[in-house]
């Protein structure tokens, strides 16, 4: 059985008070709502990751990750943080891939390979991100636009390597722009990937992989996103600020 997984994306958001009462507000409610058989992440920006660490502690099934790391594993690389530091920091996961680092710092599906296997050669699980913009959808060539970004940056890893990979669908048209595709659309994409996952490394393999659904999810729309067969969870942006918010999304399986 693959793992439901919600994973709050801060982005470069919240000072130092404001991410140490969103963190004790979420550790909280997960607690008091008994919360069983969701695993969650909080990615917040770097700075964050050990104060957000010591408020989580070892609560089950709440676990931390980064929003980036370096293809590089350590040197003269001003400004770079290594998967080995975030590991140490308490990191679990961390996000590769996200359309923004595509976009605003022109991360190649190339790049995008190295950065995974440091992840994976330090023992961090890496949510992987793929989604077409506006005009790929709307040219009816997205199938295979995010296909490739999978076999270009993926189909290199060994079997052993892929098993231990999160996807995480985000159709750039949907982030931080209020649209969020149809359940039946996140559906539709989930499934020709899974398929396309298994053409490389089995069908168990594939079915094994949590695909999670990223662009503007809400509380008033997981419930029915995360209904469809394909769909493992979330990867979520602005809501994750909000305690309440994530919550009820995690909630919503
Ligand atoms: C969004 O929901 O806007 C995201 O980008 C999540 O990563």
């Amino acid at each position: 059985m693959r793992k439901k997984i919600v994973a709050g994306n801060w982005k470069m958001n919240l000072n130092f008070d404001e991410g140490q009462k969103l963190t004790t507000e979420i550790v909280n409610m997960y607690k008091d709502e008994n919360i069983k058989d969701v695993t969650v992440v909080l990615n917040p920006p770097f700075v964050h990751l050990f104060p957000v660490k010591k408020l989580v502690g070892n609560t089950p099934n709440l676990f931390l990750g980064g929003q980036n790391c370096s293809d590089k594993a350590s040197g003269a690389f001003t400004g770079e943080t290594s998967a080995t530091m975030l590991k140490s920091f308490g990191a679990e996961y961390v996000i590769i891939g996200h359309s923004e680092r595509r976009e605003y710092f022109k991360e190649s599906n190339e790049l995008l390979t190295a950065k995974v296997k440091q992840a994976l050669e330090n023992g961090l699980t890496p949510i992987f991100c793929c989604g077409e913009p506006l005009e790929i959808r709307e040219a009816g060539t997205h199938e295979a636009y995010v296909k490739n970004q999978l076999t270009e940056s993926l189909f290199g890893l060994s079997a052993e390597g892929f098993a231990k990979i999160v996807i995480a669908y985000e159709p750039i048209w949907a982030i931080g722009t209020g649209k969020t595709a149809s359940s039946d659309q996140a559906q539709e994409m989930h499934k020709a990937l899974r398929d396309h996952l298994a053409s490389k490394y089995g069908q168990n393999a594939a079915d094994n992989t949590s695909i999670l659904y990223g662009g503007s999810c809400n509380p008033g729309n997981a419930k029915d996103i995360f209904s469809k067969a394909d769909v493992d969870g979330g990867l979520i942006g602005g809501a994750s600020l909000k305690s309440r918010d994530f919550v009820d999304i995690i909630k919503s399986f």
